[in-house]
């Protein structure tokens, strides 16, 4: 209980007691007569004591209440971990493998963790379906910053256990050499889901801006989304490589993207309490991946 409303109750409680111990006197005074002071005070003791007695009840009764809530908030915590532990393993593979001599995800699987070397980086685990799709960005929880400087995006950031970027060099490197799909699952906040399929996904090296060279036909029912960027140079919170002439697009919380305007839809955008902002809806998670076409 606030200590204002502690002296209101006191307050209340002692003229309630007062009133009483008035009444009582005055019955006294009606039928003993005179008496002193002193009985006064006799009478009005035992008064305070209940007084006493029931904020201390009141006070008792409080912190039970706040114990309870406690508890409560307690349990919802902890159905919060368990609901993101069990989309983490959804999202992990059950049967890890590991193959240092690929340059990309086996075309029939299986699914797992797999090492890759790509020429001129350090080996790289990425997540492979039995598809043949490896999955090179990955969001569903907002546990991972995604408002990074060039180098981060650069050389990729996070962990394929749980949200992460593969990075635009090993994406570069990757598209390069042969052509290509990118396919983006995505779920807003209702747990409406939809995906876009490029056939012809490639982008620049780093002095080209890493930028979007190529998407080809688009099909899926995500809407497309990212012609709009094409041929549109990365821009990070450090590096301003967008076509706004006055901002730097990336800054504010809204991740490294290939801007053409700062009010693009931006798979990277600041993950607020339950998603990020994606036009008039918010998504809760996305996965891109990329396979040979
Ligand atoms: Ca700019």
């Amino acid at each position: 209980m606030k200590s204002g409303s502690i002296v209101i109750v006191l307050s209340l409680l002692f003229l309630e007691e007062l009133s009483v111990a008035r009444a009582n006197t005055i019955q006294g005074h009606q039928r003993q007569g005179k008496r002193n002071a002193q009985s006064n005070e006799i009478n009005y003791f035992p008064s305070l004591k209940n007084i006493a007695q029931r904020l201390l009840d009141i006070d008792s009764f409080e912190i039970n209440k706040l114990r309870q809530k406690d508890d409560i908030i307690f349990g919802k915590d902890k159905e919060i971990r368990d609901l993101n532990e069990l989309i983490r393993s959804r999202n992990t593979p059950n049967n890890p493998s590991v193959n240092s001599n690929l340059d990309q995800c086996p075309r029939r699987g299986p699914s797992g963790t797999y090492t890759i070397n790509l020429q001129g980086l350090n080996e790289l685990n990425v997540l492979c379906d039995a598809e043949g799709w490896m999955t090179i960005q990955k969001r569903f929880d907002g546990s991972l910053s995604f408002d990074r400087k060039w180098e981060d995006y650069k050389i990729g950031f996070g962990h394929i256990q749980s949200e992460f970027f593969i990075g635009l060099e090993a994406i570069n490197r990757i598209t390069e050499r042969h052509q290509h799909e990118l396919l983006i699952s995505i779920t807003d906040i209702n747990g409406q889901s939809a995906h876009a399929l490029y056939e012809n996904f490639q982008i620049g090296r780093e002095n080209e801006g890493y930028a979007l060279k190529s998407l080809g036909k688009y099909s899926g029912l995500a809407g497309d989304f990212l012609s709009h960027q094409l041929h549109k140079k990365f821009t990070t919170l450090d590096k301003n490589n967008d076509a706004n002439y006055n901002l730097n697009c990336a800054r504010d919380g809204n991740g490294g993207y290939w801007y053409n305007g700062c009010m693009d839809k931006n798979l990277n955008a600041k993950y607020y309490a339950s998603g990020f902002p994606w036009g008039q809806t918010m998504l809760r998670s996305i996965i891109m991946m990329i396979r040979p076409k």
